[in-house]
């Protein structure tokens, strides 16, 4: 009988060295020396040994179930010091199936990178919300209410509140006046968000997208500050070959106005391509904010942020900017 306990005891072992996870730790354990495990059904045969037998036996058996709770024992604690309590190690240095990584949306990362452009020429942020009121987004811009940029047509008007009519900003020109209204002069901002038009949707026209609004108000701002800047941001962002051209046009927020336009290469081919509008701030926009225009002057500009975008990444339909089509965004 003695013999059938080396037995045992030899095969107990040999199960427990190769028991190297916590999991199989466990199924020796129960096994071996859990409630109905091997040494259990040993210890039920006490009573088939011959008496004479009995006290060795018995002893031999108490060794044995010692034995193996201190080899179960230090065995735990070895597989815990290497596995871990949870599970087994796992090398993060060896090559496996790589993981789907995430990215940020090629506009939003647009969005801080011209952020920090102008950043870095001294423009810090502002903002203001997107369902804006009349005063912000017509009437403080100097668009009179008989003007056609306000017909129902070419807004997302929201219902009025407060006898006031709202509307979803057509334009993030409504971010000149709330700077206006709320900091201090000198003003050196830009802004950027999405803005709202009931445009058909092609190629190059959403019905959201995203502008960029610059406003420099102080003593002695002129249109040729309005230049550097804009020439500045066109070579620090697209390139130090990129020009900047300004074509007469006509915003009643700002007298004189132009279109802005940057060259820049496309699929290797210098273009121009128009990205928005600027100019100085009209007097009467300063009126409307108590600002004297004796004193101060002020330009300001909006820049399509898609457009830009799009030069920039070789994007052909502002479309897919929207769709969330993953094959499409992975690509930047
Ligand atoms: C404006 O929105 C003026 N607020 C710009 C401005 C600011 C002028 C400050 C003077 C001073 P405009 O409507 O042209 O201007 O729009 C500016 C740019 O927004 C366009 O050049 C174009 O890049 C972009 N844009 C206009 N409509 C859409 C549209 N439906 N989808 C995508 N981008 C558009």
């Amino acid at each position: 009988m003695p013999a059938d306990l080396d037995s045992a005891q030899s095969e107990a072992s040999a199960a427990l060295a190769a028991a190297g996870t916590l999991d199989a730790l466990d199924a020796w354990k129960s096994a071996w020396i859990g409630g109905s495990g091997r040494l259990k059904t040993i210890m039920a045969g006490l009573k088939d040994v011959p008496k004479d037998q009995k006290p060795a036996f018995g002893k031999r058996l108490n060794e044995l179930k010692a034995a193996l709770e201190a080899a179960y024992d230090a065995r735990r604690a070895e597989v815990e010091a290497t596995a871990g309590p949870r599970g087994p190690v796992i090398d993060v240095t060896e090559p496996g199936a790589p993981l789907a990584e995430g990215r940020r949306h090629v506009l939003s990362r647009t969005i801080d990178e011209i952020i920090d452009v102008f950043g870095r020429m001294g423009f810090t942020l502002a903002e203001g919300p997107e369902v804006e009121d009349e005063w912000h987004n017509f009437t403080a811009l100097n668009i009179p209410e008989s003007h056609p940029a306000r017909d129902a047509t070419d807004n997302f008007y929201m219902g009025e509140q407060g006898g006031v009519k709202r509307l979803l900003r057509t334009q993030t020109s409504t971010v000149q006046i709330r700077a206006m209204e709320t900091r201090p002069l000198p003003i050196k901002v830009v802004a950027t968000g999405r803005v709202y038009r009931p445009d058909t949707h092609d190629a190059t026209h959403y019905s959201m997208f995203h502008q960029i609004e610059g406003l420099y108000v102080d003593r002695g701002v002129t249109m040729a500050d309005l230049k550097t800047t804009l020439v500045q941001f066109a070579k620090a962002y697209f390139g130090a070959e990129a020009e900047v051209r300004m074509r007469p046009s006509f915003f009643p927020f700002t007298e004189p106005s132009a279109e802005v336009d940057m060259k820049m290469r496309i699929r290797g081919e210098w273009k121009w391509v128009e990205l928005g509008g600027c100019g100085m701030v009209d007097p009467n926009v300063l009126r409307a904010v108590n600002v004297d225009p004796e004193e101060w002057t002020g330009f300001a500009f909006g820049l399509g942020i898609e457009r830009i975008a799009m030069r920039r990444y070789g994007i052909s339909d502002i479309r897919w900017l929207f769709e969330n089509d993953a094959r499409f965004l992975r690509q930047f």
